[in-house]
């Protein structure tokens, strides 16, 4: 049965939150402390720093991953893996990834408290910039760990003209480095992160933990309508070019996109811009960024000829060309079975009910799952919220979900082969 957490533990995770949170950009809303900024960079010290003062050997890696390590007892024996990321999103709120890197770190501890010798080394690590960022790719400690992070890659470059590989030299990490980051060399026994849910169902449900099923998958474009420049105030409609509506018409069928799939399916327009600054002149040059996700692998692959076809036709009839450039942020990703089994023995074995569920949201489990057998463990977010200022936890569910995380680790370690 599931004990009530110490209060040394709530203590130790309110503070965390509350410590961690004040690094941010007073500059921007909410708790923001994007990767590479110096908020970000502030925070880093302070992770370390509370690794080691949970009694973890601490390294950075040549991806700015921050990797803690509990010694096992077989040192040859396969690691289990666990950590997720503090950056976020611009005008983020203070719990997305912090709990997984707050709650790993207390596992650790509470593991030797309770006198418990892994036989596995434990790893916890904290992933350097999971958010998607304005290189458009997100998982950059972690898709370096997988050996997923390409020079193509590098080559990306922001609004400002700057490429990622100048980030990451402006940042102190040296970028022919990236590439070859030895975790990938080492096999791992499973990976496993605690994270929020940042969706309403567990908190609608009532239930106190979920054990993710996969995660979904994300395809990213962004679109590029070239009309006519005219006189906006002598230009009859008829005869405009107009790219800023074309651009309009394309976020409707981003957005109906979304609402057509058939099972777990978003679609979401975030940015439309104009080249032109001036409040009299027909737009001719409109770029706009959209992404679309679903758990459902057959839809998504779908999704990039359907709305191609659409927006393009829509544009062609305004007299707009467009251009598209796609990527895909990551495939559909099933977590490992033998993960989600023996998470959920973890919770039965607490007497907590919980659910499996999909996660609508991207992790750094994504990229781990190529290197290991993967799991997460969901707590519940309060109204569902999530990517803003509201976005918010109860210090209670997050010891919960650590109590979890160690019944978890602790099955996985005593596994003599990698779970399937
Ligand atoms: O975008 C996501 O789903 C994640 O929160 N980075
Ligand atoms: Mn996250
Ligand atoms: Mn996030």
């Amino acid at each position: 049965m599931s004990q009530a957490p110490s209060r040394e533990t709530l203590d130790r995770l309110d503070t965390g939150v509350t410590e961690l949170s004040a690094f941010h950009d007073g500059d921007r809303p909410g708790w923001t402390r994007e990767v590479f900024s110096e908020p970000y960079r502030a925070s880093r010290d302070w992770t370390a720093a509370r690794m080691r003062d949970a009694g973890l050997e601490v390294h950075v890696d040549a991806a700015g991953n921050i990797v803690g390590r509990l010694p096992g007892t077989e040192q040859s024996a396969p690691a289990l893996v666990t950590g997720s990321h503090t950056d976020t999103v611009d005008g983020g709120g203070r719990f997305d990834g912090i709990v997984g890197v707050l709650g790993s770190i207390e596992a650790a501890r509470l593991l030797q408290e309770s006198g418990t010798r892994l036989r596995r080394d434990l790893v916890v690590v904290d992933f350097l910039g999971e958010e998607s960022n304005v290189f458009g790719l997100s998982c950059l400690g972690s898709r370096s760990a997988a050996q997923e992070l390409t020079s193509a890659d590098l080559d990306r470059r922001d609004y400002r003209g700057v490429t990622l590989g100048q980030a990451y030299a402006d940042y102190g990490l040296e970028p022919s480095r990236l590439l070859d980051v030895p975790w990938a060399k080492r096999p791992l026994h499973a990976f496993v992160e605690l994270h929020i849910e940042q969706g309403p169902t567990l908190e609608k449900r009532g239930l106190p933990l979920g054990v993710v099923t996969a995660i979904t998958g994300i395809e990213r474009f962004v679109a590029t309508f070239a009309g006519a420049a005219d006189h906006a105030g002598t230009t009859s409609m008829d005869d405009r070019r107009d790219a800023m509506v074309a651009a309009a018409e394309a976020v409707l069928a981003v957005r109906s996109e979304g609402c057509g799939a058939p099972t777990h399916g978003v679609a979401t327009s975030t940015r439309v811009e104009s080249e032109s600054r001036s409040p009299n002149v027909v737009p001719s040059l409109v770029r706009m960024y959209s992404e679309v996700r679903s758990v459902d692998p057959a839809w998504l692959s779908g999704v990039k000829g359907r709305l191609t076809a659409e927006i393009a036709a829509k544009a062609a009839a305004l007299g707009v060309d467009v251009g598209f450039e796609w990527s895909t942020d990551n495939a559909v990703v099933q977590a490992a079975p033998g993960v989600q089994d023996v998470a959920g023995a973890a919770v039965d074995a607490l007497g907590l009910p919980w659910m499996p569920i999909p996660s609508g949201a991207t992790h750094d489990a994504v990229h781990m799952a190529d290197l290991a057998p993967m799991g997460m463990i969901f707590i519940p977010s309060k109204g569902g919220k999530s990517h803003c200022p509201e976005e918010w936890s109860s210090t209670a569910d997050i010891a919960t979900g650590v109590d979890a995380l160690v019944g978890t680790l602790r099955r996985l370690d005593a596994l003599d082969s990698r779970p399937s």
